[in-house]
């Protein structure tokens, strides 16, 4: 019995439709997801990947059946039928794709705007130079406030147009944590504004919405969380922001996404994502560590001694008697 063509086309779209769904949703690519945002890239590139997925089995399908059913038979040396031009075939093979790409542009563009994606060309600030020449001459903890004398004010929030802000439901609200950071050949500070602990490490408290400003000191670099699916370019003289909610306590890998010189590669930090009392007990231990160490450096600053206290340590080790002291003032006697 011969099946009719109709029914076996249909049966092998039906066939490579759900192997495409099941594979799109089962590919096991993506590291663990752990910020809210997260299941909405996923969502994007589950999708991808189906549609992807699904074009791989048609495409060489069609090139393995046609590979198996047209081979040339033994003894035939005759050139094949001379046909083209198959107009219906044409316009399917034209409008599908059109159709699939503005609907994933549309799809992805409607997540971007629902995580809080900010709109580059309103970046009005037009004191980019004036600015890039002030952050180079800037010490490292110089912060990311720091704006150029001569810059037209704008509103910060203005003047940060580059990244993800907050998502709709958070628009307007300040941040649970605001973080700064700055990213240098080769290492990520991370610095807390509100209680003045800066550190080599991301420390977030889970479930709070987090702002990340970012800027870079000398080059670009590329601020990349993999597991929060959240990656920024950071540029010299701008100020970017990623503004999330981590949701998953864990240890967090931050990648230089963008080649930034020699060391590269290893431009690594890690991000730890604490449970709310954890992050605090951070904080403090931080804070104590830092004023120990602001204690230590006002002993050893010279300005803030009188001339006994600065020249105590010295007098044990000059081992002054009599003699030496006849020897020093000869002309005295
Ligand atoms: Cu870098």
């Amino acid at each position: 019995m011969n099946i009719p063509s109709s029914i076996l086309t249909m049966l092998v779209g039906i066939g490579v439709t759900l192997i495409s769904l099941w594979y799109g949703q089962n590919h096991g690519l993506m590291p663990i997801a752990a910020s809210a945002q997260a299941s909405q890239i996923d969502g994007l590139f589950n999708t991808m990947m189906t549609l992807g997925v699904g074009l791989f089995i048609l495409v060489h399908g069609v090139l393995l059946v046609a590979v198996i059913k047209y081979r040339r038979r033994e003894g035939d040396n005759t050139d094949g039928p001379a046909w083209h031009d198959n107009f219906p075939l044409e316009i399917l093979w034209t409008a599908l794709p059109a159709v699939i790409i503005l609907g994933i542009g549309v799809y992805s563009f409607e997540i971007y705007n629902s995580m809080g994606g900010l709109d580059p060309m309103g970046n009005h600030d037009h004191g980019t130079m004036q600015s890039h020449a002030k952050m180079r001459g800037s010490a490292i903890a110089g912060t990311l406030s720091d704006t150029p004398q001569n810059a037209p004010q704008i509103q910060p929030e203005k003047q940060i147009a580059l990244g993800v802000g907050a998502a709709p439901e958070n628009e307007g609200k300040p941040a649970d944590l605001v973080v700064n950071i700055m990213g240098l050949q080769y290492a990520w500070i991370f610095t807390y504004p509100e209680s003045g602990v800066s550190s080599g490490e991301l420390h977030i408290p889970v479930n709070s919405d987090v702002q990340l400003n970012l800027g870079a000191q000398d080059v670009l670099h590329a601020f990349w969380i993999p597991e929060f699916r959240l990656k920024q370019d950071v540029i010299p003289g701008r100020t970017s922001e990623l503004r999330f909610t981590p949701n998953k306590v864990g240890e967090y890998r931050v990648v230089c996404a963008e080649l930034c010189g020699a060391y590269h590669g290893a431009m690594k930090a890690v991000a730890f994502v604490h449970t709310q009392e954890d992050f605090d007990s951070w904080i403090k231990e931080q804070q104590i560590a830092s004023t120990q160490n602001l204690e230590e450096a006002v002993a050893v600053n010279p300005d803030k001694l009188s001339d006994g206290e600065f020249l105590a340590p010295y007098v044990r080790d000059i081992k002054i008697n009599p003699e030496s002291l006849e020897q020093l003032h000869p002309t005295h006697h």
